[in-house]
This record gives structure tokens, sequence and C-alpha cells, in this order.
């Protein structure tokens, strides 16, 4: 059994469940729930950046972060599957290049509000963070990936935007989706196609 080590609302350890459901080896992969702000939990010595997910192989070697996770879940599922082979590799790996940075970005503001008192935030730094996020959320508004038809279509890239339009719609009450109405289209045909994308999905508390 692979174990990954996460917790419900970390949109990068859902991007890792969604590419194991859609390579069909959810089955193999047991989901060990990660406190990272708990210096006692062991994330902080299967990963020493201390950060989820980090999966843990049968031989007790550990993978972080998630791009690195995805491609191992690929490899492990046959490969070629999610990452392609070829020419196409690059546009799947810019795409989840592309969505990675707005998660990043979207985590450093939450994290700015979470982890410093209101009168040490920076609205600068906000600022700086949030046009990242506009600014990838205008580019691929203008060019959309293609469209989710069927689940064994879909790449890491598309997995990787889902989790990340997710992402805002969790902690930022989804108000890109005024500023990208062909990506809420797509983000329908990807929850159509994708079970795992639902099942995953948390609800703000
Ligand atoms: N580049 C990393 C980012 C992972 C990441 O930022 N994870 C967050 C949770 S979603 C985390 O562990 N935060 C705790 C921390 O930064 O210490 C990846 O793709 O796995």
């Amino acid at each position: 059994m692979l174990i990954l080590r996460s917790s419900p609302a970390s949109p990068f350890g859902r991007k890792c469940k969604i590419a194991a459901s859609v390579l069909g080896i959810f089955d193999k992969i047991e989901i060990q729930a990660t406190d990272t702000t708990n210096p006692a939990d062991t994330i902080r010595l299967q990963n020493p950046l201390g950060k989820i997910p980090a999966l843990i192989l049968e031989d007790g070697t550990v993978l972080y972060d998630s791009r690195v996770i995805v491609e191992y879940l690929d490899f492990f599922a046959g490969g070629g599957r999610i990452i392609p082979a070829g020419e196409g590799r690059f546009e799947v790996l810019r795409l989840q290049a592309l969505a990675d940075g707005m998660q990043d970005a979207s985590i450093l503001q939450v994290y700015e509000t979470r982890f410093r008192a209101e009168e040490k935030r920076s609205a600068d730094w906000l600022s700086y963070q949030a046009e990242k996020v506009s600014r990838a959320l205008s580019s691929l508004e203008a060019a959309p990936p293609a469209p989710v038809k069927v689940t064994n279509g879909v790449d890491a890239g598309q997995i990787a935007l889902a989790c990340a339009l997710g992402y805002l719609d969790l902690r930022f009450e989804g108000a890109w989706r005024q500023q990208a109405p062909h990506l809420v289209t797509w983000l329908d045909g990807f929850e159509t196609h994708v079970p795992m994308f639902a099942k995953t999905r948390i609800l703000p508390a």
C-alpha cells in the first residue's frame, strides 16, 4: 500500500487523489491525515519541508512535492497516461506549473491572514499575490484548456487547474467565476467526467 500524507483542504493533496483516481489506482493508496502546524506530526521527519502532500512508497521512500507524486503515480499506473510522452508533454507540464503557481499565490494570501496578526499584514504583498492569480486566470480564460470529455482523457495539467479553481472556490468565495466564465464551463465539464473532484470537495468552515 502507498501512503499519502495529506489533509482534506490541501489542494495539492487533492491533485494527487484525483490523479490516482483517474489512473484507477486510488484503492492502492491509504490517506493519512496530517497537521503541518503540529511540530509532533511525523510529516516533518518524512518531508524536511514539513509540507503536504508526501507519498510513502512500500519500501519507505518518501516522495514530495505534488508534481513528483503525480509523476510517480503515472509511472506506477504504466506511464504516459496523465503526463504524455513526446511533444504534448510540455503543454501538460506548463499548464500544471501555471495552475500550481496559482495555488501557491492563493495559499500565500491565506497564510498571510492565518499566520500574521492583522497589524502585521502587508496589503502590498496580498495584492502582489492576488495579481498573479488574476493574470493566470486572464491568460487561461483567453485560451482555456481542451474540454474534458472522457475520464481517461484527463491530464495532469487539467487536474492541477481544477484543483486551483476549487481552492479559489473554497478560500476566495468563488470570485474568480465572474472573471473567467469560459473556465467555469470548463470546470463543469471536468467535474462531470471526474467524480473524484466532487468527492474531494470540502466546504468552507
Ligand atoms: N509545491 C508543493 C506545495 C505544497 C504546499 O504548499 N502544501 C501546503 C498545504 S496545501 C503545506 O504543506 N503548507 C504547510 C507549509 O507550507 O508549511 C507541492 O506541489 O506539493
